[in-house]
């Protein structure tokens, strides 16, 4: 039985966990940097080990100093949150390897996710539709250019260890493929170590939709329904909503039926992600699975009534799933808007610095996960997210007024924010109407 868990994460998500760790009985370690003493997770948690200097590669990023934080606390489990080592197949094996129970899916499964290719394989065997694409691995432009004649142009370069954007290229025409290839394969190189690249049919216009699933040890896999992350920027999502416009009841049950059979093909345990992108036409497309609880997680929750970081708990104890697939009914809309300690007009330039002043609003439909509080000071070494307002109501239109009323009401004195820029996307007709692609925010900035 988990009986103690080390949260190896900061910010809002760590106070996210320490919460529903706190509600289940469940004794709770946060770990911090020398940039975190102050910081809320730090405070609120039963303990707090410190694991070094501010930069994350010598604390939020050490496995060996979350180890043996993990080791000398007596924590039986530690939960990732998202982004850090959240989706580090190396870092969950080395839990495994200490018997320490890593809450989500087991190292293999990571691994095997973490490769796209190998992902889009495990999909196209299982029947899960893919993108017309390359089926082996890709080393040398030369090769693939032959194939993207085959797939149709234009074409999308993507790095196997990719994911999130990085070490992505399209080619537009054949002239163009080469220096595609050999920029993305650069970047890849870079970024992952790795230069094995694969290629996709480039996909125009589509919206970005996933689906949250849930997996227990035992076999059962159900899906919670689909979040709309369309609204994004240089592949940051903005905005994020359930259910999407743009799925019909008949689309949202074969999509849904896709996921699951994506996340038992492969084998997976825990709550995850699969991605999907769709095209105005109806057609969609498996993209990745993400292994983590998501930064978007609060608007499954509040169209469901599902706590997934609780269901996290609880399947890595080895318990059975709480729901089967008959009890999860979508009920009303949720919108969440991420603020961000940013400058829009400045490029979205970071703005790190001390709140002099703050006040979040509440009600009815409101929820606000943040870890900031007036005093707090934002130290420039980690991602600018500072809080998630998410809102409820019985339709999209009544959650929009309800989000411009939220956004209206924040404030965030003493560093720059987008809560004026996310205030305008949510009076934009576009927006309004649900007439939004991945391309919205870039048209917007032209
Ligand atoms: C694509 C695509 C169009 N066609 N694949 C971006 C990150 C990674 N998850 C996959 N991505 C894309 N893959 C094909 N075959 C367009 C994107 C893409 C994108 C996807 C979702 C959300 C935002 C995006 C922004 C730019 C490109």
């Amino acid at each position: 039985m988990i009986g103690k868990v080390l949260i190896a994460n900061r910010g809002e998500i760590a106070v996210r966990i320490i919460r529903a760790c706190r509600e289940m009985g469940i004794e709770t370690v946060a770990v911090y940097s020398e940039a975190d003493r102050e910081a809320l997770h730090t405070q609120l948690a039963d303990e707090a080990v410190c694991i070094g200097p501010a930069p994350s590669a010598k604390s939020y990023l050490s496995m060996e100093q979350i180890i043996s934080a993990t080791v000398t606390s007596g924590a039986d489990a530690v939960h990732p949150g998202f982004g850090f080592l959240s989706e580090n197949s190396r870092f969950a094996e080395l839990c495994e390897q200490c018997h320490i129970t890593f809450i989500g899916p087991g190292s293999d499964i990571i691994r095997r996710m973490g490769n796209k290719q190998e992902a889009r394989n495990t999909m196209t065997a299982a029947g899960v539709p893919v993108v017309p694409g390359s089926t082996d691995p890709l080393t040398d432009a030369e090769a693939g250019a032959k194939i993207a004649e085959k797939i149709g142009y234009p074409v999308i370069v993507k790095a196997a260890l990719g994911g999130g954007g990085k070490g992505m290229r399209v080619a537009e025409t054949p002239e163009e493929f080469e220096a595609s290839f050999n920029t993305a394969q650069k970047e890849a190189q870079m970024a992952f170590g790795d230069g094995t690249m694969y290629l996709e049919h480039y996909v125009r216009h589509p919206r970005h939709i996933e689906f949250q699933i849930l997996a227990d040890q035992y076999g059962n896999t159900i899906h919670l329904g689909e979040r709309d992350c369309s609204v994004q920027r240089n592949h940051q999502k903005m905005i994020e909503e359930a259910p999407s416009v743009a799925l019909s009841e008949e689309l949202r049950s074969r999509m849904g039926d896709a996921a699951v059979r994506a996340a038992k093909a492969a084998g997976y345990v825990n709550a995850g992600t699969v991605e999907f992108l769709l095209e105005d036409n109806g057609q969609f497309y498996f993209m990745e699975m993400n292994t983590r609880i998501q930064v978007e997680h609060p608007v499954t929750e509040w169209v469901t009534g599902i706590d997934l970081v609780k269901e996290q708990i609880r399947i890595a104890d080895g318990r059975h799933l709480s729901y089967t697939q008959q009890d999860v009914k979508i009920t009303g809309h949720a919108i969440e808007c991420r603020i961000n300690a940013e400058n829009p007009s400045r490029n979205f330039r970071p703005s790190p610095g001390t709140i002099t002043d703050m006040y979040l609003p509440g009600g009815k439909g409101v929820r606000i996960d943040s870890a900031i509080y007036s005093g707090y000071t934002v130290p420039p070494y980690y991602d600018s997210m500072l809080a998630k307002l998410i809102v409820h109501a019985k339709n999209r239109k009544e959650a929009i007024r309800k989000m411009r009323s939220v956004l209206g009401e924040v404030i965030i004195e003493g560093i720059d924010t987008n809560v004026d820029y996310q205030y305008e996307i949510l009076n934009h007709p576009d927006f309004v109407s649900g007439e939004v692609d991945i391309e919205f925010i870039e048209k917007l900035c032209r």
